[in-house]
């Protein structure tokens, strides 16, 4: 039985300053993975349109999103980096996607409800639209398995649910033309063209929450620049933003049971286990019985040690910014040639007419 050679993708939106949950629940995953199997990283700078459409610094952006790849130890010449508008591919299969997936299915995501608020009648398209053009940036490597926060999670069972429907509303062509590769869907074995991509979540930090508000998760766009810790922070605003912290005036306990109902200290215990690799019962095991004041400091020396290396990677990265156009490029160059593969592919499927 043939099967999908494993392929690993993400992407990452040049939408603002990186900040620690992209960092713990995405980027240093990317690094990891790198040893174990090929991977494709991508600033998706066509998504982050549905966030701002006029972009005065666009370009910068994206720059400095390939420049923490960089810096965090993702290699450019094994693996490939680029900026997803360098690949049209990637919008072409959107546009297929778009014509397969449903606006049920669009309508019940809760980004989309987060991000559209009450007024969804006069969000954009494009904003409805997103995971269909993520389930594309995926698809069109045939990616098998995607490292996201925990806050990817329902975009990416969308993006196993279009593959799905590609796979049955063309299976007679994908046999005919003999381009299907078998797997396993539960118990049956199904002949399919587009993989049903795993999701790589997982660990204490997949989902860090705002130092500000423990119910709401840690985002480049909150007003507050105190409710997270950019990858850009001097060692001094690290420490100042983990000292005001929200917290609550209890120690921290001994074990994992301890912490239900309190999500401020329980974020903070993830940080720490995510920035030291360890687990959070690890933690606890550690700090069990210790005050706010004992844990803070410890905290805020392992971020000023794991993160300021990366901000002085990233500033020295920066300031070459015709290597990190030239990364770019290139990786745009090779990307290309995959995705025009598959595109060719699905072209055929499709049955639209080609040169
Ligand atoms: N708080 C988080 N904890 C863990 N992982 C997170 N990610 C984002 N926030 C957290 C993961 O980072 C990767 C890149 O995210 P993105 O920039 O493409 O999109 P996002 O999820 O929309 O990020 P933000 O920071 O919340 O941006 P805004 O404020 O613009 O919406 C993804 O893998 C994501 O899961």
């Amino acid at each position: 039985m043939t099967a999908f050679k494993p392929l690993v993708f993400s992407g990452v939106q040049p939408t603002g300053n990186l900040h620690l949950g992209n960092y713990l629940g995405a980027i240093k995953k990317f690094v990891a993975l790198q040893d174990t199997s090929d991977c494709i990283y991508c600033v998706v700078d066509l998504h982050s349109l549905t966030a701002q459409l006029v972009h005065e610094d666009l370009k910068d952006q994206t720059r400095a999103i390939t420049a923490a790849f960089l810096a965090s130890g993702i290699d450019p010449r094994k693996h490939i980096v680029f900026n997803q508008s360098r690949v049209m591919q990637h919008a072409e299969l959107a546009w297929i996607f778009n014509c397969v997936a449903r606006i049920g299915w669009m309508n019940r995501m809760t980004q989309f409800k987060d991000k559209a608020g009450k007024d969804r009648e006069n969000a954009s398209l494009g904003l409805l639209a997103y995971p269909s053009l993520m389930a594309a940036d995926i698809l069109v490597y045939r990616a098998t398995h995607v490292p996201v926060g925990d806050d990817q999670k329902q975009h990416l069972e969308l993006t196993r649910d279009i593959a799905q429907k590609f796979n049955n509303d063309f299976s007679d062509r994908i046999a005919g033309l003999g381009v299907g590769v078998e797997m396993k869907v539960g118990e049956e074995t199904v002949n399919g063209f587009f993989p049903l991509t795993e999701p790589i979540i997982g660990g204490p930090a997949a989902r860090i929450m705002s130092l500000r508000d423990g119910s709401k998760k840690m985002s480049k766009s909150d007003p507050s620049d105190l409710s997270r810790i950019n990858l850009t922070d001097d060692a001094d605003s690290i420490s100042k933003k983990i000292r005001k912290a929200k917290t609550d005036p209890e120690a921290l306990p001994g074990e994992l049971d301890g912490l239900a109902g309190r999500p401020e200290a329980e974020n903070l215990v993830g940080i720490y286990a995510g920035l030291a690799e360890i687990s959070k019962e690890a933690v606890l095991k550690e700090f069990g019985g210790q005050q706010f004041s004992v844990f803070k400091p410890a905290l805020a020396d392992l971020a000023v040690e794991k993160l300021a290396p990366v901000a002085g990677e990233m500033r020295r990265i920066s300031g070459d910014r015709a290597y990190v156009d030239a990364v770019l490029s290139d990786g745009g160059e090779r990307a290309g040639l995959l995705a025009e593969a598959t595109m060719k592919t699905v072209r055929d499927i499709i049955g639209l007419l080609q040169g």
